[in-house]
């Protein structure tokens, strides 16, 4: 039989048919515009039986032994009394505020986002965290910023397409698609990364930039737009504001003095910003190679302003405004008591620029238990999230989590994080709950992610957790639903939408309005002057830069820079290989078969220098610690640059890249630290 549902093995959200015979999930199959024998095969959708009945999956819930012996199988009766007992106690002696929900990647956001935070909203405590500030959410926080919401870029009909700090081919392959779609029909392709990735190969051109210096980039090619005129003038006349000053900033960056900054050649600079400023539609898409760096909010509003500047939002081919569906907001915020902030309150502006993400800047859960910074959290409820291998500086994040007196884990797998839990809760996959994902709720077409299996042995689907524990701590009123679709259907009421027209939608997902181009025409749009704000005087007023970067590029953006004297090489945060999904899958055979594992790419000229050859163990260090890895020599990274593999703490922690990265400094705006690019040293074991 197949089925129907959306796969969340990452946060693409492909959709998808699930083969299911007997009630066991067989394989599945990515859906795409393209003929089926044409997509892009993915190695994990391809693994999904392995995963799903992978021997190491969490099946009962665990409670710690008292004597500190490991853990023992519990019911769930027992284990969520021990959870909901150990949150009245710290309410009791510390207030409900001591109690964080840390969330993860793969937690989804969308309804499944919105449950946590009722639930902790009705305890008391404002502290639901997402990890938001190092992955997409600060980027949507920046063009929402520009022009009110996050756009998305249509590359399969542009007919040039900058590729900006994004590796689609490995991490979502449905935009891969519509990319390789477009290149072979024509389009002129850009890719602006570090690294010469199997894309940046297949470029028209490359720019190998230096990593964290974007924004830069950014501003120079406004700055060229605006010199030479390219810009469109009757748009940003009728539908912008802030263009004088967008221009005087700009001016600031020309194009000879950025190049030598940024490691590009000037006249490259100049060819790329006319190629994109003149070929119409142009579509940028910009990825997680901004993000992880304190610049990502002036870089990204930086890069959105290209889009509006060249005429290019909101076009067919272009870059295209959501069409949000309307739903309830179900996240009870009005039941907080007056007054009381989030450990995020110094990102304020971040925590409320949206209705659905809230406080994203996790960093502030390790200040709150180790410095008691701005108070003490006693207790932290992880969720789909494995923080000791991704959050920065992993020394400090495991001190942090050793130290709080409760923490419950709820996940697939024993993870780094989860050996620390004094309960762990096991949740079911993907494909074995109903849920609405981020990439529907936030967009048309609505495609409902399906359970396709049961939940194996006795994991439960993370909403059925929640809403048990709600239960539990008395707010029975606020969690009414018994079954996933009900709590769906609640919350999309007004938009006259169920469960059930959701699923008889299945193959191509439902479409409320029909898709519409330059909404901007009669819809203001969602910033304060309804228009493209060029600069902010909202972020004036809350002594932010109005216009992207006006106080210069700030501290160096690569860590420990003014340390290069003893860590001389510049390292990257590595490729996602397809594989993997962060620090998930390494447990899973038939996904470590493939090929090499715990690598550092480094130039053959660097491994010269150092008398390193392919396959020594090396050591990487840097002012926060150290990791080992495995040489591979490569000249996709330049000389003086090494890649390094990530998120293999958990399959060797010795190999945590996290150990090298630091959280000490964030940006102001979106408390995002830099823990994609540092100095390191690298020596032979
Ligand atoms: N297979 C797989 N898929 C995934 C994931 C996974 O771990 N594995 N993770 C999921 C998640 S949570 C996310 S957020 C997305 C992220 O997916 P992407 O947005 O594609 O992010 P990355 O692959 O981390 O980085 C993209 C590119 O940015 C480049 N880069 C690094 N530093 C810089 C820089 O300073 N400037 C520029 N211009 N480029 C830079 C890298 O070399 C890389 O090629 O993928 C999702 N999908
Ligand atoms: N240095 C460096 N640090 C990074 C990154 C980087 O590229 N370099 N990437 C950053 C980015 S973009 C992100 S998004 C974060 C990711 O950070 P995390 O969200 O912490 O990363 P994951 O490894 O994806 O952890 C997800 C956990 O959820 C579990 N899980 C999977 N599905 C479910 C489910 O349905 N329910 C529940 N309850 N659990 C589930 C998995 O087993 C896994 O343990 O890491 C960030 N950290
Ligand atoms: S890229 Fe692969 S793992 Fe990610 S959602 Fe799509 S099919 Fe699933
Ligand atoms: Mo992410």
């Amino acid at each position: 039989m197949l089925i129907d549902t959306v796969c969340r093995l990452c946060s693409s959200c492909c959709p998808i048919e699930a083969e299911v015979e007997e009630g066991r999930l067989i394989g599945a199959r990515r859906k795409s515009f393209l003929d089926p024998y044409k997509r892009l095969a993915c190695a994990k959708l391809a693994a999904a039986p392995d995963i799903v009945y992978s021997p190491d999956r969490l099946t009962t819930p665990l409670i710690r032994r008292e004597d500190g012996s490991g853990f023992r199988e519990a019911g769930w009766d027992e284990a969520l009394e021990r959870v909901a007992e150990r949150m009245r106690h710290h309410r009791q002696t510390s207030g409900a505020q001591s109690v964080a929900w840390l969330r993860g990647m793969a937690a989804d956001w969308g309804a499944p986002w919105d449950y946590p935070n009722r639930l902790m909203h009705a305890f008391g405590s404002p502290n639901t965290i997402g990890n938001g500030s190092i992955c997409f959410v600060a980027r949507d926080f920046a063009h929402s910023y520009v022009y009110g919401s996050m756009a998305f870029p249509e590359a399969k009909n542009a007919k040039c397409i900058i590729v900006w700090g994004k590796n689609d081919g490995n991490t979502a392959l449905g935009a891969a698609e519509g990319i390789h779609w477009a290149k072979a029909h024509g389009a002129t392709l850009i890719v602006i990364d570090p690294v010469r990735t199997a894309l940046a190969a297949k470029a028209d051109i490359w720019l190998p930039i230096k990593p964290g210096h974007d924004g830069l980039l950014a501003m120079a090619m406004i700055n060229e737009i605006i010199r030479e005129r390219w810009y469109d003038s009757a748009f940003i006349d009728r539908y912008t504001v802030g263009f004088e000053e967008l221009r005087a900033v700009a001016a600031r960056y020309p194009v000879e003095t950025v190049a030598g900054q940024v490691w590009l050649d000037a006249d490259v600079i100049r060819e790329v910003t006319r190629i994109y400023a003149t070929i119409k539609p142009a579509a940028i898409i910009d990825g997680n190679g901004l993000d992880m760096h304190r610049e990502v909010f002036d870089t990204t509003r930086a890069v959105a302003m290209l889009r509006a500047l060249t005429g290019n939002l909101d076009k067919p081919g272009g870059d295209v405004l959501p069409q949000p569906v309307p739903a309830r907001n179900i996240q009870l915020k009005e039941r907080l008591p007056e007054g009381l902030k989030p450990i995020t309150a110094a990102y304020s502006l971040f925590n409320t620029f949206s209705e659905t993400w809230g406080n994203q800047v996790q960093g502030c859960v390790v200040d709150a238990i180790l410095d008691q910074r701005p108070y003490p959290l006693k207790m932290v409820v992880v969720q789909s999230g494995n923080p000791l291998v991704t959050m920065a500086d992993s020394n400090r994040t495991r001190a942090a989590f050793a130290k709080l007196e409760t923490l419950v884990v709820i996940d697939m797998f024993m993870t780094e994080t989860a050996k620390l839990a004094e309960v762990i809760l096991p949740a079911a996959s993907c494909f074995e709950k109903t849920q609405l994902n981020r990439a529907s709720i936030r967009n048309n077409p609505i495609i409902l992610q399906n359970a396709v299996i049961e939940p194996l042995g006795d994991s439960w689907p993370d909403w059925r957790i929640v809403f048990e524990l709600g239960r539990r701590l008395g707010y029975g009123d606020d969690f009414p639903w018994q079954t996933a679709e009900e709590a769906i259907d609640d919350q999309l009421e007004p938009a006259g939408v169920t469960v059930a027209d959701l699923r008889s939608h299945g193959k191509t997902g439902l479409r409320l309005e029909t898709m519409r181009y330059e909404k901007y025409r009669d819809q203001p749009l969602k910033t304060p002057s309804g228009k493209v704000e060029f600069y902010s005087p909202r972020l004036a007023e809350a002594g932010f830069a109005g216009v992207p970067f006006e106080q210069g590029l700030g501290p160096d953006p690569i860590s420990f820079t003014d340390r290069r004297a003893d860590y001389p090489l510049l390292g990257i945060s590595g490729s996602r290989d397809i594989r993997f999904t962060n620090s998930q899958f390494r447990t899973i055979p038939a996904l470590l078969k493939g090929g090499t594992v715990c690598v550092v790419d480094i130039h053959p000229d660097d491994a010269e220098q150092q008398r390193v050859t392919e396959g020594d163990r090396v050591a990487i260090e840097t002012p926060k610690g150290q990791v080992e890895m495995t040489a591979r020599l490569s000249t996709t990274v330049r000389p003086g640059m090494v890649r390094l593999a990530w998120g293999w703490g958990d399959y060797d922690p010795r190999a945590n890249l996290n150990a090298l990265t630091e959280d000490d400094v964030r940006g102001p705006v979106s408390g995002t630290s830099t823990s994609r690019s540092f100095m390191c040293r690298l020596r032979k074991l």
